[in-house]
């Protein structure tokens, strides 16, 4: 197949168990940028488990084959070809050696092994092992690996690799080696090498159990004053998985490596994590707050990934969500359990809101959408475009929605059964289920749908009260409203819904729960089971018609549609016991008004904002009871892409225009509330990145957004312009350049100039910052006389400017197309050309940021007509040039 034809559909159905086994496995790597030598020692044999195969096939991409000997001799009935390798006549239990050669200076694409500022590295998920060696390059091959590295000791003086070291030593020319053993069976997407000039931060603890262990984080030397922040992360990730799960690391030695070129986030590789430097470098002068909250859900992540996924991994691709959204709920959880909501649900409810706000802008915008599949998906081109936010954050949902059922005992029930079960194997997400299932005596039989079916589930809620009986009625229905043909496809029937629930009374207080049959009030919310189309739940004894309180704490990942008027979402708001449904209140009263207020900015209708609203909001964010962090959240309206979503035509001008209309009128009623928030929660003093402190500068940050959008900004422009000369941490400094960006769009501001300016000076060697710099460039508002697109383009040209590093464009490219919609979606099509250019020259560098970009143009059929008309050209003219599978699926699956 050449890269023009239609590529090859994989089918979850067609899965079959590998035909050989691998026993054991030695590399040796002689390390040179433009041409490594990797000498690869198998011992192989026939799996007594599957059909007798006449031919032994390797996959290989990217390969100079060097030589192949079976058992000692030179094969030579062995065919090299584009997809790998071809062995005939193969014994039924031999050694195969085979000595290959790969280029990894020339490695754009950052998989397999490849060079990044003069040091190696590797990524191997989900197919990269296959550009390093031949070999059976499927997860549910899992063999013990030896590797020896071989490199200059002046240009590479550290060699690093799984598991842990057994030997190292000076060679002849000025070259040295390192000899690793990893003791534990791992897919070869678990593989890694890293060698270069690094330094490391290292500590050592003692694990539960006693034993020492030495951890380190490796970075570049002028790196090394940003690596605490991450160290103390991994030995919080420790600790918390030895005390919530019962998992202890099991290596001797545990490392993170940081890499500034990175498709993605941070990679689990066995031992040998390696990450994104976005997701390990920090300091209060560089990272904000969420920098560091991020380098800590991550490095948690990947670190609970030594469980789940490395030590009980994944039989084939479809099944990533077993380790993924079971990974996803674990750092979720902790992050929420270090936010100190293991004590105080409002802390736990910050992290939910700011996860569900994720799931719902990002992962229901993709199930309405021609990439919608299921958690376990049926088919792929590309597997390296099924790293999506179903996968990830639905998977997690769907995790989550056990410990609801089950309580948080009962999921540990589960997950210990699954362990003792799986551990060392290669599995499915059924296994997971069955696993859970039988732990807790319950058939989850129905529950299976969860991980087949696509789309975003509706429930509607109707509710009616008998005064006379005491009886209030619940009736739900479970649907997917009109989904997209993706979803459509796969949908059978009903799920089951663990739906959260609590009555409100008069007062404000909760109601006892009592439903029908049961013989005492309980509680006072309650996880009604619901399985059916339609169901309907009575509670009795209920003395006064009461509010509901819908799917508290978001139990489930779907819509919920129910009549609430405008004066019941503002009791809510003030009054609902469950933090969560108090937030999603106030986005509800938010939603509605900003809908209604687009609508009407679609026709160039005059704008108006009931009072109400403002009142509303305005009790939030004066009632001292509330945390910052949460009051922040509240007073957060939803994005504009969200609200795209929600309009029968989206129209990125519109939701601009009302939004912002919005945004003015609740900073000018709400002027002197600012005011007095701002000068209140500064933190003076030294900075720490505590979620406490983070919630203070949170408000106050967005009391300063809040007043730069004034028709005069002057208040905001003095705070900001102090603010950011005075910053002793990123998180402000950032905040005070971006209200000073934000107020310059409604009165010139040379301040705002002067400070990116300033910015760029004193970060220069910064690039994190840099790309911040890019983002906040990208990302402002424009106006008709200064259309961003043009600002965007001349910072293409700047000389910091590398479409290579792929966090420099995504700071760039990515943050325009993406994170500024009013901008992007100009009426001219200007976005789109942009973005097609972009598309293709990625392309041709690195598919896999090429195929994320592309996807920013896939729910072009929602658009108004003009704008749609435009996207659809511009896919076409992409699919047209496209050479990678992975953005040839996206666009053919976009244009279908
Ligand atoms: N397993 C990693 C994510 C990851 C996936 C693919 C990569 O390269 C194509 C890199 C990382 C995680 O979940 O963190
Ligand atoms: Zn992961």
């Amino acid at each position: 197949m050449t890269d023009t034809a239609t590529p090859a559909v994989i089918h979850r159905a067609d899965y079959a168990p590998p035909a050989f086994l691998i026993d054991s496995v030695t590399l040796e790597f002689d390390l040179v940028p433009a041409r490594t030598i990797v000498k690869n020692s198998m011992r192989m044999r026939r799996n007594p488990d599957a059909a007798r195969a006449a031919r032994l096939e390797l996959m290989g991409e990217q390969l100079e084959l060097v030589s192949v000997a079976v058992n000692g001799v030179p094969h030579a009935a062995a065919r090299a070809h584009e997809h790998g390798l071809t062995l005939d006549d193969v014994p039924d239990t031999f050694e195969l050696t085979i000595v290959s050669a790969c280029a990894p200076a020339e490695n754009t694409t950052l998989s397999g092994l490849y060079v990044s500022s003069d040091n190696f590295f590797t990524q191997c998920e989900a197919e990269g092992f296959r550009r390093i060696t031949y070999f059976l390059d499927r997860p549910d091959v899992m063999t013990t690996y030896t590797v020896t590295l071989r490199a200059d000791k002046a240009a590479y003086p550290v060699l690093l690799s799984n598991g842990n070291l057994i030997e190292e030593g000076d060679l002849a020319d000025g070259r040295h080696f390192a000899k690793w053993e990893d003791p534990f069976k791992k897919p070869s997407y678990l593989f890694a090498l890293v060698a270069g000039r690094l330094v490391a931060l290292e500590e050592r603890i003692k694990s539960v159990s006693g034993k020492e262990k030495l951890l380190q984080v490796w970075v570049e030397p002028h790196d090394l004053d940003k690596t605490r922040h991450a160290m103390e992360s991994l030995i919080h990730s420790i600790r918390w998985d030895e005390e919530r799960f019962g998992l202890e690391l099991d290596l001797d030695r545990f490392m993170i490596v940081a890499v500034s070129d990175f498709n993605m986030g941070a990679m689990e590789n066995k031992g040998l994590n390696i990450f994104n430097t976005k997701y390990v470098l920090a300091n209060p002068e560089t990272a904000t707050d969420t920098d560091f909250a991020n380098i800590e859900a991550v490095v948690g992540h990947e670190y609970f990934h030594n469980w789940t996924g490395n030590r009980v991994t994944c039989r084939d691709w479809f099944q990533l969500s077993l380790k993924e959204g079971l990974t996803v709920f674990r750092d979720q959880e902790f992050s929420a359990d270090m936010a100190g909501g293991a004590t105080d649900e409002t802390a736990r409810a910050v992290k939910r809101i700011e996860d569900v706000r994720v799931l719902r802008q990002m992962q229901f915008a993709e199930d309405s959408g021609p990439m919608a599949h299921p958690v376990r998906p049926e088919s792929y081109v590309e597997i390296n475009n099924f790293y999506t936010m179903t996968v990830y954050e639905k998977g997690a949902e769907v995790v989550r929605m056990y410990q609801t059922l089950f309580g948080r005992d009962g999921f540990r029930r589960g997950m210990d059964l699954y362990f003792k079960r799986h551990d060392g194997q290669a599995v499915a997400c059924d296994d997971f289920r069955l696993a859970l299932a039988d732990a807790n005596g319950r058939d989850l039989a129905q529950f299976e749908r969860w991980y087949s079916q696509a789309g975003t589930p509706r429930v509607t809620v109707e509710t009616a009260y008998d005064a006379d009986a005491q009886r209030y009625t619940v009736t739900l229905k479970q649907g997917y409203g009109d989904a997209a043909p993706a979803a459509r496809a796969t949908q059978k029937g009903p799920l089951l819904i663990p739906f959260a629930i609590g009555l409100i009374g008069r007062d404000g207080a909760d109601l006892p729960l009592r439903l029908e049959g049961e013989s005492a009030a309980s509680g006072t919310t309650r996880v009604l089971d619901f399985t059916e189309t339609e169901q309907t739940f009575t509670f009795v004894d209920v003395r006064e018609a009461p509010l509901p309180s819908l799917l508290r704490n978001f139990s489930a990942p779907v819509v919920v549609e129910y009549d609430y008027t405008a004066d019941e979402l503002a009791f809510l708001l003030a009054h609902d016991s469950d933090p969560f449904n108090r937030w999603e209140a106030g986005q509800r009263l938010a939603t509605r008004e900003l809908l209604a207020l687009a609508a009407r900015a679609a026709e160039n209708a005059p704008l108006q904002l009931d009072d109400s609203v403002v009142t509303a909001f305005a009790r939030v964010l004066t009632d001292e009871t509330l945390s910052p962090a949460f009051r922040e959240l509240a007073l957060m309206l939803p994005s504009e892409a969200y609200l795209a979503e929600q309009m029968a035509e989206s129209n990125p001008a519109a939701v601009h225009r009302a939004r912002q209309f919005v945004r003015k009128r609740l900073a000018a009623a709400l002027r002197e509330a600012w005011l007095a928030i701002y000068d209140r929660h500064r933190t003076p003093g030294a900075y720490a990145p505590t979620p406490e402190a983070a919630g203070h500068r949170g408000l106050k940050n967005l009391a300063l957004a809040y007043l730069a959008e004034l028709d005069d900004p002057a208040d905001a422009v003095k705070l900001a312009t102090a603010q950011y000369a005075e910053a002793n941490n990123m998180t402000d400094r950032a905040a005070a350049l971006s209200a000073l960006l934000a107020a310059s769009t409604s009165k010139e501001t040379p301040a705002a100039e002067s400070a990116l300016a300033d910015f760029y000076r004193r970060f220069e060697k910064e690039p994190l910052v840099i790309d911040k710099w890019f983002a906040l460039q990208a990302t402002q508002r424009g106006s008709a006389a200064r259309p961003i697109i043009d600002v965007v383009r001349k910072l293409m040209t700047h000389p910091a400017f590398n479409i290579k590093n792929p966090n420099r464009a995504r700071s760039l490219i990515f943050s325009f197309c993406s994170a500024n919609p009013a901008q992007f979606h100009a009426e001219d099509g200007s976005g789109y050309a942009f973005w097609a250019e972009q598309v293709i020259a990625l392309d041709a560098l690195n598919p896999q940021v090429a195929a994320r970009l592309a996807r920013a143009l896939e729910l072009w059929r929602r658009y108004t007509p003009v704008l749609r008309e435009k996207m659809r050209a511009a896919l076409e003219q992409v699919a047209s040039q496209v050479k990678s599978r992975d953005v040839r699926e996206i666009v053919e699956k976009a244009l279908v």
